[in-house]
């Protein structure tokens, strides 16, 4: 089973399917009323609706990593996904965690979380340790500088083996630190420090990312900017060519992909896997 993947509580064969984890957002700017039960309240009822549609993981954030923007305080953070990581814990699928602080990633943990999404690639001083004794999956996601700059003036001689060597180094530095490979996923990180052209030589070439390292791929494009640069839409518009690249991502080999529209996604990569022999 070389695509086995173990997520805390749970674990999957991604030998021959491709799974969505949705994306619930628990940054204010997310939310249009103020009080924290309504925040909870829509949390919750958005999770469950991203079940119904055929979630299979979700993935919570509490720090938007956006071009640009600034980094969150660490008490800030845990006061946005702490109560929503309680309150999710029944849903029935894994819960994932969206962050670069060990702290975080240790409370989360201990509040029963998954998967720790770390968009810094465990990084950060205290990571691998935070993450080290328990059973949770886990994402090193590939990023070029800090989200604060890392849209300035992205730059590779090779993209593709940078990326590769880059995951290849933590994933040895995980498994170096006694973490079981069986825990771990990869993602190429699309937007995050790349052009254009990066990032779609980069999914063209997830194939090659796959079969080099050996673990499930993560591709997470939905309603990004290189969605935006092909079809010159604004981002509530990117619908369908996020689709298209969630079955592109597919294509080339992803196991899991994050998006914000669910059941589409779901519905897409159906019809996708009806219709090819998967491998
Ligand atoms: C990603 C992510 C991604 C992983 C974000 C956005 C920006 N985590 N967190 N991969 N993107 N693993 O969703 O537009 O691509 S935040």
């Amino acid at each position: 089973m070389r695509h086995y993947l173990q997520c805390g509580r749970f674990g999957f064969n991604l030998d021959s399917k491709a799974l969505v984890m949705g994306i619930l957002n628990v940054t204010p700017d997310s939310f249009s009323d103020g009080g924290s039960f309504n925040k909870l309240e829509f949390a919750l009822s958005r999770a469950e609706e991203m079940v119904a549609a055929g979630a299979a993981m979700i993935d919570i954030g509490g720090e938007s990593t956006r071009p640009g923007s600034p980094s969150v305080p660490l008490a800030e953070e845990l006061q946005r996904v702490m109560p929503v990581v309680y309150a999710l814990q029944g849903l029935g699928v894994p819960l994932s965690v969206d962050t670069c602080k060990p702290e975080v990633m240790r409370e989360v943990l201990i509040a029963g979380a998954d998967m720790i999404n770390d968009v810094n690639g465990f990084r950060a001083p205290g990571a691998l340790e935070a993450v080290r004794d328990s059973d949770c999956g886990l994402c090193i996601m590939h990023m070029q500088a800090t989200p604060q700059t890392m849209q300035r003036e992205p730059h590779y001689d090779d993209v593709v083996a940078e990326v590769i060597a880059f995951l290849r180094e933590r994933i040895d530095a995980m498994t170096a630190a006694g973490i079981d490979r069986e825990r771990i996923c990869i993602d190429p990180g699309f937007g995050f420090g790349k052009t254009v052209a990066h990032n779609y030589t980069l999914l063209r070439e997830i194939g090659r990312m796959r079969s080099e390292l050996a673990r499930p791929v993560l591709a997470g494009l939905s309603r990004k900017s290189m969605i935006g640069a092909v079809v010159g839409r604004p981002v509530e518009q990117r619908l369908a060519g996020s689709l298209a690249g969630a079955l592109a991502a597919v294509a080339q080999g992803a196991r899991i992909v994050r998006v914000h529209d669910v059941a589409e996604t779901v519905d897409a990569i159906q019809v996708w896997q009806a219709a090819t022999s998967f491998n």
